[in-house]
C-alpha cells in the first residue's frame, strides 16, 4: 500500500499541481478525494487550513514518518527533495531562485487575477482583472518564455520543472475562462501556446487531464455568465 496520501479535489488547480508532480516522478500514492462542500470530520488534523492539497506520509524512514505537509508549492518542493528523480528544479542557485520567483508570481499575481476574473460578478472588477491577467500573460510571454526558455518548450528550456506544473492547471482550465469571460489565449501569445501544447502532451499531464466540458460545468457555480 502507498505510504504517501494526497488529499485532493478533482477541480482544484492547486491539488492538480501536486498530483502532476507525483505523476511525473512515478511516486506511488493514495488519492483521497475530499468533498470541499462537506469536509470529513477531522480533516483539519491533516490539513490545518482545511484546504486541499494536503499530504501525509507514513511508514517511511524516520525522516518523514507520519509527517503532514500542506500548501501546494511546499508539497511540491518536499516531493522534489524526497524523490529526487527526475529533478524538477534547476541546479544552479540563480536558476533555482528564478524558479521560486515564478512560483511566487503564480501565487501572488497570476492566480489572483484569474480567480477574480472568473468569480467576480462585478463587471468593472472583471474588466480590471482581465487587463491585469492580460498584462501577466505578456510578462510570461516576454520575460519568462522569451528569455529563460531558449528554444523551449518548457519554462527552463528542455527540462520540465516545478514552474511548469505550478502554472499548467490554470491553463487546463482556460476553457472555463474563455466560456464565461470571453478571454482566449490569443495567437499573439506564440510561446505560451507552444508551452501549453508541449505540456498537454506529456504523459503525466495526459494521465490526469480533465475535459474542457468538466471545468465549464464545475465552474458554473462561481461564474454566473455575463448577459450578452
Ligand atoms: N495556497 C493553497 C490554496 C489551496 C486552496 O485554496 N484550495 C481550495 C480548493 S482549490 C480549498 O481547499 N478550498 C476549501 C476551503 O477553503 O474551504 C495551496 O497552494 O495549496
Amino acid at each position: 500500500m502507498a505510504k504517501i496520501k494526497i488529499y485532493s479535489a478533482v477541480v482544484c488547480p492547486y491539488a492538480h499541481r501536486s498530483r502532476l508532480v507525483l505523476q511525473e516522478k512515478g511516486i506511488d500514492f493514495d488519492l483521497i478525494e475530499i468533498n470541499l462542500q462537506n469536509k470529513p470530520e477531522g480533516f483539519t488534523d491533516i490539513s490545518p487550513y482545511g484546504k486541499v492539497p494536503a499530504m501525509s506520509a507514513t511508514g517511511y524512514a524516520y525522516a518523514h514518518n507520519n509527517h503532514r505537509v500542506w500548501e501546494s508549492a511546499v508539497i511540491n518542493e518536499y516531493l522534489n527533495e524526497v524523490f529526487p528523480n527526475p529533478p524538477l528544479l534547476p541546479s544552479s542557485p540563480i536558476a533555482k531562485a528564478q524558479a521560486r520567483i515564478w512560483i511566487d508570481f503564480a501565487n501572488t499575481r497570476f492566480v489572483p487575477a484569474f480567480s477574480t476574473l472568473l468569480r467576480s460578478s462585478d463587471i468593472q472588477q472583471q474588466e480590471a482583472a482581465k487587463q491585469e491577467l492580460y498584462k501577466h500573460l505578456e510578462f510570461i510571454e516576454n520575460e519568462a518564455l522569451g528569455k529563460l526558455s531558449g528554444n523551449g518548450p518548457y519554462w527552463f528550456g528542455e527540462s520540465v520543472s516545478l514552474v511548469d506544473f505550478t502554472f499548467y492547471p490554470w491553463f487546463e482550465r482556460w476553457a472555463a475562462l474563455k466560456h464565461y469571460r470571453g478571454l482566449a489565449l490569443s495567437e499573439e501569445f506564440t510561446r505560451l501556446r507552444q508551452w501549453k501544447k508541449a505540456l498537454k502532451q506529456r504523459d503525466s499531464v495526459v494521465a490526469i487531464a480533465n475535459s474542457k466540458e468538466l471545468y465549464i460545468e464545475r465552474y458554473a457555480r462561481f461564474a454566473t455568465p455575463v448577459a450578452a
